[in-house]
């Protein structure tokens, strides 16, 4: 039997990452798999926020925080990074070549109900990113904490998406790669649907989607609700804000943490992301807690999608 294609060697032999970049690649996987530890085990969210002893637990995605930092911080590749979890930029080894973006446990609000839920990253080369773009990101990747775990990189350039499954021993080893997203959809994902009252546009695609008898996937996870598009190969999931009095006027998604490393992963993989009106990887970073709207997946059905929010 021949031996299964593990992340570090796709990385080196396929990918061909520098070696920095594939250390903190394997860094970050290695995080991921403590973290897809730690929701098989704890109690923590599932029982609320104390242990049978009565102790104060810290919650899922608190200890998905730490657990990233201390593989930054061993990695003494990260001269900074950015975190959902924390206000503001932290710096950490100033030798460090490159900025890691994170929103540690995406779908937290799902722990209690034993939901699928994730980790998303994105790796800038240099220090700060602020006044960047999202294009500019030397990687990304996400990983996913269904029933089974699934890590799913690219390194853009036309290296291609490429998914590994957590196996029984801990490794990480080839699932698919090279995962293609075509031009039309046939399964929709819409998030923030509470905008439709204030947002006639979004009301128009919703209804458009019912009418041409589309499939409903939606978990409220956006992790597991893209990776549904990257694994069937077609599909769009949108969060797009309501009117100015609305909640979520830009919808309620982080530009840095969430959208950004996904449209890297979808134009890789031959969709796009758009805030309605520009290509997300072309939108600049003006703060770390920035939200933007987002339609992402199938190409043909994104460009309908921004027409209507147009009309
Ligand atoms: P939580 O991390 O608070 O659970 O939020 C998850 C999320 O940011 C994203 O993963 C979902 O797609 C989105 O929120 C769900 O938004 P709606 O509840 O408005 O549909």
């Amino acid at each position: 039997m021949s031996n299964p294609v593990s992340l570090n060697w796709h990385l080196n032999h396929h990918s061909q990452a520098d070696h920095d970049l594939r250390h903190l690649i394997v860094d970050i996987s290695r995080a991921c798999k403590y973290i897809s530890y730690a929701i098989q085990t704890t109690e923590a969210g599932l029982s609320g926020s104390k242990n049978s002893f009565g102790e104060e637990q810290l919650t899922l995605d608190v200890l998905a925080d730490d657990l990233v930092r201390e593989y930054l911080s061993e990695s003494g590749t990260v001269c900074c990074y950015v975190s959902e979890e924390q206000p503001d930029i932290v710096e950490l080894d100033k030798k460090g070549d490159y900025t890691v973006v994170f929103d540690p446990l995406d779908g937290s609000s799902l722990v209690d109900a034993n939901f699928s839920i994730g980790s998303i990253f994105g790796i800038y080369k240099g220090g700060d990113i602020i006044g960047r773009t999202p294009r500019e990101q030397v990687a990304a990747l996400y990983v996913l904490y269904g029933p089974r775990t699934v890590l799913t990189y690219t390194l853009g350039n036309g290296k291609g998406v490429h998914s590994f499954i957590l196996n029984d021993v801990g490794e990480y080893t080839l699932l698919r790669d090279h995962l293609g997203v075509g031009d039309d959809a046939k399964v929709y994902s819409p998030g923030n649907l509470r905008a439709i009252t204030t947002n006639s546009g979004y009301k128009s695609a919703m209804h458009s989607w019912l009418d041409e008898e589309k499939t409903l996937r939606y978990s409220g996870c956006m992790v597991a609700d893209i990776h549904h598009i990257f694994a069937k190969g077609q599909g769009i999931f949108s969060n797009v804000g309501g009117g100015t009095e609305s909640k979520y006027p830009n919808g309620k998604l982080r530009h840095v943490f969430e959208c950004g490393p996904f449209a890297f992963l979808m134009e890789e993989a031959g969709g796009i992301a758009s805030s309605g009106s520009e290509n997300i990887l072309d939108v600049p970073i003006t703060s770390v807690d920035q939200r933007t709207p987002l339609i992402i997946g199938s190409k043909n059905e994104v460009e309908r999608v921004n027409n209507l929010l147009h009309a």
